[in-house]
Parts: structure tokens; sequence; C-alpha cells
């Protein structure tokens, strides 16, 4: 099984936006972005830039027939300035020209006076100046407050989690061409088709159904085009309704990165209560997230981090606040984990402190508290079919982990210059939309007359394979090979109302559609072919495309089979809609099932820290996950291991850097760092659970966002090494750990001639 996309991917053959083949008189549309972070726009002056040849429109706010206002779950955010501008490089101005060039070229021309503002980067200075998004949000379990007398131990502290760039390989982008009658079909690179739908047709003041939306794939999202697509496509779109010309906008990978948000960066305060024995008995925390300049998806990425502020662990205590600290940066917004990465991020912090001050090593810490089957979560779910035990087990055993640490401490005790380090890093991640509305999917399947078949559901195809497994499990039902389906684009004319492909769902959601939308179509065929060879419908199946009668192939083959049910005029086509059944949550008290399931996992990382350069390299990452019964492992190892690989690059080289104007200065790959393939693990080693998902559609369960949080771990094997370099040293709990920070931590405060020359040298390559 392969995810039949990548012989198309590999050839160069594969279509994105900026590939597709443009009509004739079609316009092209550069992003006119703010100097300044924060400011009143005094003065525009666009008359040069509109002087020169080739130049079409500069287009403004005041061009908007609609209304100016992009904001989803919180209606603060303009798509082009209008007296304002809220963060570094936000779109006042759309220059529309006969090329790309010449745009940019003009853009350039552009002249524009800003009275300055107070520029606020720091998430902890807005909360102090009370420059909020919306109020704080606590999710509480428990009796805290009556919790600490009962702890042994009691561990306060602070910890920040740094941001992170999507460098999705293709850029957001949009092409609209406006059709007759005033409607539009726009062309996306979203994961929200109806996000930009809705977003179009406010800012133009159509209704929806004047607004065809077109996906065919995207060379990756990671969260980044759940709802920061939008703006593009709004803009090409009010483009093409000035000029009544097809228009497209992509973004220059510059642009990109200083235009849009990243994973939010968090700086958050612990407080952990333990007995002696190394049971956890409270948690209080507060997580201040920079939330950039608008709210865009940062309350629902909030809530995220308090669902997930315990982790893979049993805590009967919880009280966990979350701020939404509006600062000058774009919006920051949905990345791979939403907002659970930065919260798992802190109790494992807090673990680790714990550990420190009790002189117990992290994992008996861990390993102690991991959930158990009917454990209540803080927000009053019961885990149910839990395995965090089960997979920090088989974790253990197969990888005969506990030899490897004796190992690790030999090579330590042998090694001056070079230090390992370990680490485990238990997940539980819950699945479903946190906004419980948004778990629903619709599919449309069918079958043409030469018994060939497409289907388009709400997914997008982002590199995940959610379309290849939408295929396996229609092939399933119908009994027909994956060579006679066809994906077709996603479009909001086939399929209405769709959520985003996000939250891990995608394959859930929407394979459960066309699993239904192919069962109506099945019973169809099985009662045409029961009647066609007069056989008891019972007794009827279909597989590899021929007819069976009691499993045995009769004479009827599929295409006939299809061809003679349509000349008895039924209906070879079927659309169905899926909503995830038993998931509630009440948003008053905070409590509820907002989870269909929860995905397990264990991984177990070691490094090796040079302690001369504060360099590192990942030995291993063992990984026991629970993939519940795969549809397609291929796809599945990938998703894991892209995921690891990712999680880990945000802890440690992914560093987002603004400086204190607000101004971007990772705003390349040359000052941006991402992993390669000689960062990545030497040796990856992630294993499948091999258990089914009693609720998942064929058994299986999500990946795409899970694993990811592995990558914690790496965080804190570099530390371990390091204390090993330096016994007894504690450390302030800040990612991403850079190579930089490695060595301040190596030899802050330390005299080095002395350290060094205490040093015996042994030969290392
Ligand atoms: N894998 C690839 N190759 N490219 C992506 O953009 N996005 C991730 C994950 N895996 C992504 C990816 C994110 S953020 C999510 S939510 C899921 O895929 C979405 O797809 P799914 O719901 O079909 O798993
Ligand atoms: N998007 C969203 C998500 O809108 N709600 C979620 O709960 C979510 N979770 C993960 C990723 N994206
Ligand atoms: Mo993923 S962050 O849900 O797009």
């Amino acid at each position: 099984m392969k995810n039949y996309d990548i012989i198309n991917h590999v050839r160069g053959e594969s279509q994105f936006i900026d590939d597709l083949n443009v009509p004739q008189g079609t316009l092209f549309a550069t992003v006119y972005g703010s100097p300044s972070a924060h400011g009143k726009i005094l003065n525009l002056d666009l008359s040069e830039a509109r002087a020169i040849k080739g130049v079409k429109d500069i287009i403004t706010y005041v061009d908007i027939p609609g209304q100016n206002q992009i904001g989803g779950i919180i209606k603060d955010e303009e798509l082009l300035a209008e007296h304002e501008v809220h963060f570094m490089q936000m779109p006042i101005a759309l220059v529309v020209a006969e090329s790309e060039f010449i745009a940019r070229e003009a853009a350039r021309k552009i002249k524009i006076e800003i009275e300055q503002y107070e520029v606020i980067t720091e998430p902890r200075e807005a909360f102090a100046k009370n420059k909020l998004i919306a109020p704080p949000r606590v999710f509480e379990g428990g009796n805290v407050d009556a919790a600490w007398a009962q702890c042994d131990y009691i561990i306060e502290g602070d910890c920040d989690s740094g941001g992170q760039e999507h460098l999705y390989l293709e850029t957001q982008g949009a092409f609209a061409i406006p059709l007759e009658g005033g409607t539009f079909k726009v062309i996306s690179s979203t994961q929200g088709p109806t996000a930009v739908q809705r977003v179009a047709s406010n800012v133009l003041g159509i209704p929806m159904n004047k607004i065809e939306v077109e996906v065919l794939r995207l060379g990756g999202g990671f969260g980044g085009k759940e709802d920061q697509a939008s703006p593009w496509a709004g803009m090409a779109a009010l483009c093409a309704y000035k000029l009544k010309r097809p228009v497209k906008l992509i973004l220059p990978r510059h642009d990109d990165m200083r235009m849009t948000g990243k994973r939010h960066p968090y700086s958050s305060d612990y407080k952990l209560g333990l007995k002696a024995d190394g049971t956890i008995l409270a948690l209080e925390a507060t997580y201040f997230q920079n939330s950039g300049a608008s709210a865009d998806l940062s309350p629902a990425v909030l809530d995220r981090t308090l669902f997930h502020a315990a982790n893979a662990y049993h805590i009967p205590n919880v009280r966990v606040t979350g701020v939404m600290c509006k600062t000058n940066l774009p919006s920051n917004t949905a990345f791979r984990g939403f907002g659970g990465p930065q919260g798992k991020f802190v109790i494992e912090a807090a673990i680790f402190k714990a550990s420190e001050v009790m002189g117990m090593p992290a994992y008996e810490i861990q390993k102690k508290n991991l959930l158990k089957e009917n454990d209540e979560f803080h927000f009053g779910q019961k885990a149910k079919h839990c395995r965090a035990r089960l997979s920090w087990e088989k974790m253990e055993e197969e990888f005969k982990v506990y030899d490897r640490i004796s190992a690790i401490e030999k090579y330590n005790s042998e090694n001056d210059l070079m230090k390992k380090g370990y680490a485990f890093m238990p997940i539980c991640f819950g699945i479903s939309f946190t906004n419980t509305l948004m778990n629903q999917a619709s599919a449309l399947v069918n079958i043409y007359t030469d018994g060939s078949v497409t289907f388009t559901t709400a997914a997008v195809e982002m590199g995940q394979g959610v379309n290849a497994k939408i295929k396996e499990i229609i092939s399933r039902m119908l009994g027909i090979s994956h060579d006679s389906i066809k994906t077709e684009p996603t479009n909001t004319s086939r399929n209405a109302n769709t959520s985003p492909t996000a939250a891990s769902s995608g394959a859930d959601l929407n394979g459960n559609a066309a699993k239904i939308a192919s069962s109506i179509l099945r019973d169809r065929l099985l009662r045409s072919a029961a009647e066609e060879l007069k056989l008891p419908l019972y007794e009827i199946s279909i597989k590899d495309e021929v007819v069976c009668h009691k499993g045995e192939p009769t004479e009827l083959k599929w295409h006939e089979l299809i061809l003679r049910t349509y000349n008895k005029r039924i209906s070879l086509q079927a659309q169905a809609f899926y909503a995830t059944p038993n998931i509630f949550f009440d948003r008053v008290t905070n409590k509820g099932d907002a989870f269909f399931y929860h995905v397990y996992g264990t991984a177990y990382i070691e490094v090796t820290v040079d302690c001369l350069k504060g360099t590192y390299q990942f030995n291993a990452v063992k990984v026991m996950h629970d993939f519940g019964e795969s549809l397609n492992e291929v796809i599945d190892r990938g998703q894991a291991e892209g995921a690891i690989i990712q999680g880990l690059g945000w802890m440690t080289l992914e560093e987002v850097i603004y400086n204190k104007d607000g101004r971007l200065l990772s705003d390349l790959l040359s000052t941006y760092k991402v992993p390669d393939i000689h960062f990545a693990p030497e040796d990856m080693d992630v294993r499948f659970l091999g258990l089914p998902n009693p609720v998942g559609i064929m058994g299986t369960k999500a990946i795409g966002e899970p694993p990811l949080m592995y990558g914690i771990g790496g965080y804190f094997a570099i530390m371990n090494a390091v204390k090993a370099f330096r016994p007894g040293a504690s450390f302030k709990i800040s990612s991403p750990y850079t190579a930089e920070k490695v060595l301040m931590n190596l030899y802050s405060n330390v005299n080095i001639d002395e350290k060094i020359s205490s040093l015996s040298v042994t030969e290392e390559k």
C-alpha cells in the first residue's frame, strides 16, 4: 500500500496553485504590508506606484464592497488596515499588475507615514498592561486549594516555549476567477474551503452561493492554512471583483514568513504538588499565550492547552488558567498539536524540576502517575480503553530501555567532553474538535456507467494521505480496486458547510461520511445484483469487482452490474453526512466528554551533546504508538516520523525571533533553521501497539498530530546530558534548546579555563 500521490510528487507532476495554467487576461497581485508594528496611518501615498507601467490598480480597504472583517471566532481582524496597524507587515494595500514582477516593483514605491505607538511583543508584558484578546479561561477539577496540605513536595516555577514556523513547501496563495452574474470561483491553498468561502462572501458582500471554493491539494498546511489561508483568498477575490479579471496572489516565501502567524509561544507558571513517593496530587498553572494582534484561532488553541495540561497523567486536583495576551505580532494560529504541545511542555517541565528536588528519576514520577482505565480528566471525561500504561510497559519491554540507560551511565562515566542524555515522553491526545459543532463531514460518491468511481469529501489533502485512506475505505466497502476510484478536488459546491481538515480528524470524519455513502450504493447494487441473478439478497456480495454468490464469483462483473443497474433507472450517486456521536462540552462549567477517544503512546529518546561546542545529535527515538488498526501503515508511519522530527525541531533548532520593534529577524531559511536529514535521529524506531480502536472507523486511530508531542522528550534528554556535564546544576526551562543555549548552560557562571583544564581529553572523532 502506498500514498498514490507520491508518484506525481516525485515526478513534479502534481499541481499546486502556482502550477495551474492561467487563462488569458490573468492579473497578478502582491501584498503591501506595514513597515511598522503598531501605529496610526497618517498618510498613504500610492501615486508613484500607480504610475508604473503595467500596474492595473492598487486596492485598499476603501475598495471593499462588503465587510473589512475576517475574524473567525472573534470579529477583531481587518482584511486590509484602515486607520491603524497592529503588527509589522500587516496588509494595507494590494498592487495588481500584468506580472508578479511589476506588482512587486510597484509595491516598493508605496510611501507611508505612520505615527508610532508602543510595541508589545511579550505576553507577560501584554498581560501586565491588560491587553487581552478575551477574558482568561479556567478549567478546574478536584480541589486544588485543599490538596496542597497533603503534599510532601510543592514545586513552583516558570517555563517558556517558543513559536514555530509552519514552513509548508507551498506558500499561501489563491487564484480567483470572476464568472458570469457576479459569481466567483476561488482556488485556494486552504485546509478550510468553507472558511475561505465565508471570508470571500463577507468581503465582497455577496451570498455564499455565489462563491465556489476549490482545493486540489496543498503543499503542506500543518495548521497554518486552517484559518490563515482565508485572507489571501479574500484578497484575490477582492482584486478579481474590482478588476473583473482572473487574479492570482501567491505569497513569496519572505512575505509568507513575515505576514502569517506561527505556533503560539507560551510563558507559563506552574505549581506541582507531590507525595514523597512521587504521586502527583495537584497541578496549578497559568499559561500566558502570545496570541498576536488578533484572536484568529487563539481561544480554541488555548482550550486545547487547558484540556491537555495533565498530559497522560492522572492528577486528581487541577486548576489551569489560560490568558490570551494581545501583542503586536502577526496573529499566531493553529499548528500541529494546537496548544496541546504547549500544555504538555509545562507539565513535563514541572515533573523535571520535581525530579531534581526530590532526587527521583523523572521517569519514575512519570510512570507512577500514568492514566488508568476510568480515571477522570479534570474536565470531567473518563479515560476509556486507556493505553497509557500499556504503551509505556511495551516500550520498556521491547526496547529494553533500562539496559540502555545503564549503558548511557557507563558512557558518561567514561567520557568528559561528550555526554549522553535520555528522556521518556508519554502522550495522551484527545481526538475531536474541542468545539463540538465542528465534528461533522460529508461525502459524495459517484459511479459512472463504465464502472469507474469518483469521490469527494470535505477532506483536504495536504500530504497526510487522507485521500488514500478514504479511497481504501471505499474500495473495501464496494469491493473494487483502488485503480477504479479517483479522488476529486475538495469543492464547496459538492460538499457544503465543511469543517477544516484539522484536529487530526480528517480521515475519521470524512472517512465515515464516505463509508456511509458507499454503503448506500452497495445496498442498491446488491439488491440489483440479487434481482439480476435471481438469488437471495443475503447470499450476494461484491469482491474484486465481481458479484459473488455465497462468496464464490458469479458471471456478473462489476461494470456489467453497474450498467444494468443504470438501465433500471437506479441512482449511482450517493451523498452522506457524518457527525461524531456521544460528544458534548459545557462551555460554562468546562466539563464534558469533549473527545470521541484519546490517542496514547510512549517515546524514549537518547541524545549526545558535544560539551565543547554545545551541539547535539539525537541517537535514538524509540516509540510505542497507539495507531489503532492502521488503514495504511506506510502513511501512518510517515505521519509519526514526520511529526516526531517536527516536534524535535520545535524543541531544539527552530527559533522564531522578533526584535523589540516587532520585526521578524528569523524571516528567511538562512536565519530560521529547520530539521533536515542530518538532524534526524540516527535510529528512529516507531512500533505499532497493535490494538484496534473500538470506536474508530475500521479500527483506526487519528495520527496527524499526536506524535509531534514525543519531540518534547528531546528537550529533556538534552538537559539531562547537560546535567551529566554539570552535576547538580539547575537551569531555566525555555525552549527551543538551541546549541547556543546549551553552550550557555554548559558554561555560564563557570570558570571556563578551570573547567577545561580539569577535563581529561579522550580521543573523539
Ligand atoms: N502531514 C503532511 N504531510 N502535511 C501537513 O500539512 N498537517 C498535520 C497532519 N499531518 C500535515 C500533515 C496536521 S496539523 C493535521 S491536523 C493533520 O495532518 C490533518 O490531517 P488529518 O486530519 O487527515 O490527519
Ligand atoms: N482546530 C480547531 C484544531 O478548530 N479545533 C480543535 O480542537 C483543533 N484541534 C487540533 C487541531 N486543530
Ligand atoms: Mo492541524 S493544527 O489541526 O491543522
